[in-house]
């Protein structure tokens, strides 16, 4: 009767051990899996989700949108985009819709505001080299083919 009741007592403690490391064991395993399954999903999010394409590709339309007005309202005033306004290329002579008018392989920007060369004549000094392969041999366009340096 004794040791019955003891068997007893030690019975319902192991079992009551055993639940404890059941519950327990169940909870870690679940908080675990729930784990994996947060970060499965948070991948799938950042790089499938349809949402964010679209939005990505929203924004990129949007920016070039944006760009093209830009250049569409500086096309306005400088029909070549080559840094001189119609105006200025009205003065100048040059071509507003011709970035290289005298076609020497520099821009009229350049030849007006860097190298002070005409952009009506291909080739300013008029030693039969025109002002373009002059700059890019290292020759002054403004001199009598004189090395620069
Ligand atoms: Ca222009
Ligand atoms: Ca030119
Ligand atoms: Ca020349």
């Amino acid at each position: 009767m004794f040791t019955n009741m003891i068997n007893k007592k030690f019975l319902i403690i192991v079992l009551a051990v055993l639940l404890v490391l059941m519950v327990g064991g169940f909870v870690w395993f679940k908080h675990k899996n729930n784990k994996i399954d947060n970060t499965v999903n948070f991948g799938q999010t950042q790089t499938v989700s349809p949402e964010v394409i679209q939005q990505e590709n929203q924004k990129i339309k949007n920016d070039s949108e944006n760009l093209q007005k830009v250049l569409d309202e500086k096309q306005k005033t400088d029909a070549d985009l080559d840094g001189l306004s119609d105006s200025e290329e009205k003065q100048l002579g040059t071509d507003p819709k011709k970035i290289d008018t005298d076609g020497d392989g520099l821009t009229d920007y350049d030849e007006v505001k860097i190298y002070h060369t005409n952009a009506l004549k291909a080739d300013t000094d008029g030693d039969g080299y025109s002002d373009g392969s002059e700059l890019r041999r290292g020759y002054d366009p403004l001199g009598p083919g004189k090395l620069k340096k």
